[in-house]
């Protein structure tokens, strides 16, 4: 009913925070590039194994770039999709299930037509058969101009390993399709090569496996590390391709690699206890925000407790446009004002100094667990959160939202 809406932008409206002055617009006009990390999560950053580093391009990346350190994945079943849907509408993905299937009929005001007032041209860039995760049809509901997919790629035998064409092949034939589209251009880029199973050609394998019973983690660190170097190509070939220079580049890991089955195996990589407490903390995904000219001569991390909810708001601000009216969750991750949470699909939440999970309140300056009273004060904005998304999500409510407030649902009915 409407007074549910009048809550909903109440609450919104609350939630509000003022972009930090100093970096809102100062990306106008300049090209987005996108990438989604697959299932690469922040433990290897900064790690080796057997002496190698696991990420030594993203390493160094991450010295000329922001960098977020307590940056969280927030997506359900829906895997890769939901972080696309978080990432494009600051809105939660579903409880069960996949939103891009369940729900790509809704009315939504995504990021790709949110910048198309704004001269914007918008793709996404990944080798898979375009049906997957219903992505044709639900790219279509967000406003992208153009999905290049399996059939935009020269796929053989030759260039593909475990899930289809590698990482490195597609950056390089994505060169072409970059130079061929208007700018300026928001581009999101998929990666596929570190998707379980993990598989690698032995050519392509850089690190040694891990050793431990858990033959999916043992194949893990291989598959990041091709990633890495799939990655820095691509940088390499924007450079010659005069595109690095008029282009901001945001690269996000999208969920988990590492499930819970593997938390034995997980315990000897990390040399401690996978607790709940561990678990939740497991769930940090790398963030950087690199912006030529800018974030190399003043390289940043920061450590503020932020999630993929937060992407839009933050990239909207960067090219300086207005988020005052529109209607998200997240808060851009640069405002002085961003409060240091997170909350997880499964209700689980993060804060300045705790992390609460399974009904219990843990300390994060001790992983132990500590008075419930400490986590109180973000019970019930985690639920409420959820919740409100959900009611956007399931009742299609931004059907009704002129741009400005929502409007009476009844009146709209009777037309
Ligand atoms: C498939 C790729 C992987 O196209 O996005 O999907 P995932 O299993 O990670 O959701
Ligand atoms: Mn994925």
């Amino acid at each position: 009913d409407s007074s549910s809406f009048i809550e909903i932008e109440n609450y919104l409206k609350a939630n509000q925070k003022k972009p930090n002055e100093e970096l809102f617009g100062l990306a106008q006009g300049k090209n987005v590039i996108v990438i989604s990390l697959e299932s690469t999560q922040s433990f290897v950053i900064n790690e080796k194994i057997d002496g190698q580093e696991i990420t030594p391009f993203l390493n160094d990346f991450i010295k000329d770039s922001y960098y977020f350190d307590n940056f969280y994945h927030q997506t359900g079943q829906g895997k890769t999709s939901d972080s696309e849907f978080l990432l494009d509408n600051s809105l939660y993905p579903i409880g069960r299930g996949a939103v891009f299937f369940t729900h790509s009929g809704n009315e939504f005001t995504a990021t790709p037509e949110i910048i198309k007032d704004y001269g914007y041209y918008s793709s996404v860039l990944h080798a898979n058969d375009k049906s997957f995760w219903n992505r044709d049809i639900m790219y279509g509901a967000l406003g992208y101009d153009r999905f290049f997919e399996i059939n935009d790629y020269v796929v053989n035998e030759e260039n593909s390993v475990g899930w289809g064409l590698k990482d490195l092949d597609f950056f390089e034939q994505s060169i072409a399709h970059l130079k061929s589209q208007p700018q300026p251009f928001y581009s999101k880029f998929i990666t596929l090569t570190n998707h379980f199973p993990f598989e690698l050609d032995p050519e392509d394998k850089m690190v040694n496996e891990f050793t431990s019973n858990s033959r999916t983690l043992n194949r893990y660190f291989p598959t990041v590390r091709y990633q890495d170097e799939a990655v820095k190509h691509f940088i390499t070939r924007l450079k010659e391709e005069g595109l690095y220079d008029n282009s901001i580049i945001i690269m996000y890991g999208d969920h988990y690699g590492i499930s819970e089955n593997h938390n034995v195996a997980m315990e000897q990589f990390l040399g401690r206890e996978v607790t709940p407490f561990e678990s939740v903390q497991l769930q940090r995904v790398p963030f950087i925000i690199h912006i030529p000219g800018v974030t190399d001569k003043d390289p940043q991390t920061y450590s503020k407790v932020s999630g993929q909810i937060d992407l839009k708001p933050t990239i909207l601000h960067l090219l300086g446009i207005d988020t005052k009216e529109d209607v998200h969750f997240g808060s851009d991750v640069f405002s002085k004002q961003k409060l240091s949470f997170a909350v997880l699909r499964d209700g689980s939440f993060i804060t300045e100094n705790y992390v609460y999970t399974k009904n219990t309140c843990y300390d994060k300056s001790t992983g132990e667990p500590t008075k419930e009273a400490y986590c109180e004060p973000f019970m019930k904005k985690a639920k409420q959160e959820l919740e409100y998304s959900d009611q956007i999500v399931y009742g299609d409510l931004l059907r009704f939202y002129n741009g400005k407030s929502y409007q009476d649902q009844s009146q709209n009915l009777k037309q």
